[in-house]
């Protein structure tokens, strides 16, 4: 295969599990090799009632950038940014990207546009138009929680079709491949009334049957443009909650997203990631290939099977970690090794 080599720009913490911490390790596991730029080091990440610790200035970045050009070193098949908390870093970011994608045009960026979640912003207001007017352009594959689609698309998303329409909104503005990750919709229309079926599935602690997350879904749909073809391919995974808040959740899946999407090839702008890995990735989770059931056959269901992968392996993180340490800690993952490079996969991608 065409070796990956991903640059990833994202916090470092002492102790714990989100930016670097949470994607790192994960993305080794699956074969990637990955440089990785600390944004910030921090003692822990900031919900916890203290942090201490650096960032990393926008200067700085540029310096070390310069630094890999210098050596021709700048030439990565991948970029993945998560967390940014200051304008000055992002635009250093941008013109990383550029940097990269002049040594290596095909470079494909993933992106996470961490911007806040439940209707609360984390970062400074003015990061969100510089999102919008001067990210979305260079982004590849762009993941967004709920909340962030609505700001990013300036709409509310109530239902699964507001949801693709912040998609399209999103794809119009030169983003291959969207993931929204979490989404949290109105159960009308024709879907939804389907979620019964996905089985909370979890033994452990908490005597399930109340309500709480008893019945509770979380909708994860993905969006795919590709030049030429006559509709944007669409799919959707529905993924029983797991009690607690988990940090660093979205840092995993959106490494996991990249990892798989680039195993499988296909998406975010693949054009030329000739093979797969040796290996019989295919083989991995133990399904043959036949993927998803979706009913036809286009080169896309690899993006299909890319998201069934990396929610079996974040659910398996999750569940491992809600099991042994009650909501609210940090994510197992070490412990889960073996979910992240063989996930089983139970929730199946549906085609919309
Ligand atoms: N929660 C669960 C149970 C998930 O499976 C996933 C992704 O697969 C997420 C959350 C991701 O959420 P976020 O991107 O908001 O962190
Ligand atoms: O998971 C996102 C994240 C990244 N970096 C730092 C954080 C968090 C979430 O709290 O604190 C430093």
């Amino acid at each position: 295969m065409v070796e990956s080599r991903v640059l990833s720009i994202q916090s470092h913490v002492v102790h714990g599990y989100v930016g670097n911490k949470a994607a790192v390790l994960p993305l080794q596991i699956l074969g990637l090799e990955v440089d990785f730029i600390n944004s910030v080091q921090f003692s822990n990440h900031t919900g916890y009632p203290k942090f201490t610790g650096e960032r990393l200035g926008g200067d700085a970045l540029g310096e070390l950038v310069s630094g890999l050009r210098a050596n021709g070193l700048i030439g990565y098949t991948h970029v993945l940014t998560g967390y940014i908390g200051a304008a000055s870093f992002l635009r250093a970011v941008i013109a990383t990207v550029k940097a990269v994608r002049e040594a290596q045009p095909s470079a494909v960026y993933v992106c996470d546009p961490v911007l806040g979640d439940g209707g609360r912003l984390y970062v400074p207001e003015e990061l969100v138009d510089i999102y919008r007017e001067e990210v979305l352009p260079l982004a590849s594959v762009l993941t967004p929680n709920h909340f962030e689609a609505e700001l990013l698309t300036r709409s509310t998303i109530a239902t699964e079709d507001d949801a693709f329409r912040a998609c399209a909104a999103l794809h119009a503005r030169g983003v291959r491949t969207i993931v929204i990750t979490s989404a949290v919709l109105r159960a009308d229309g024709a879907n939804g009334g389907a979620n019964g079926g996905a089985d909370g599935g979890k033994g452990g602690g908490d005597g399930g049957s109340g309500d709480g997350e008893g019945g509770r879904v979380i909708t994860l749909l993905a969006s795919q443009r590709s030049a030429g073809a006559p509709a944007d391919t669409r799919y959707r995974i529905e993924i029983p909650a797991i009690r607690g808040a988990y940090t660093g959740t979205g840092d995993l899946t959106a490494a996991l997203i990249l990892a798989w999407m680039h195993k499988l090839r296909g998406g975010g702008g693949g054009r030329e990631s000739g093979s797969v890995d040796g290996g019989g990735v295919r083989g991995i989770g133990g399904d043959g290939g036949g993927a998803s059931g979706a009913d036809d056959d286009e080169g896309d269901d690899d993006l299909a099977t890319a998201l069934e992968r990396a929610v079996a392996s974040v659910q398996a993180v999750l569940r491992r970690t809600h099991d042994e340490t009650g909501p609210g800690s940090e994510l197992r993952l070490v412990q889960s090794i073996g979910e992240l490079a063989s996930p089983t996969v139970t929730l199946r991608a549906q085609r919309v």
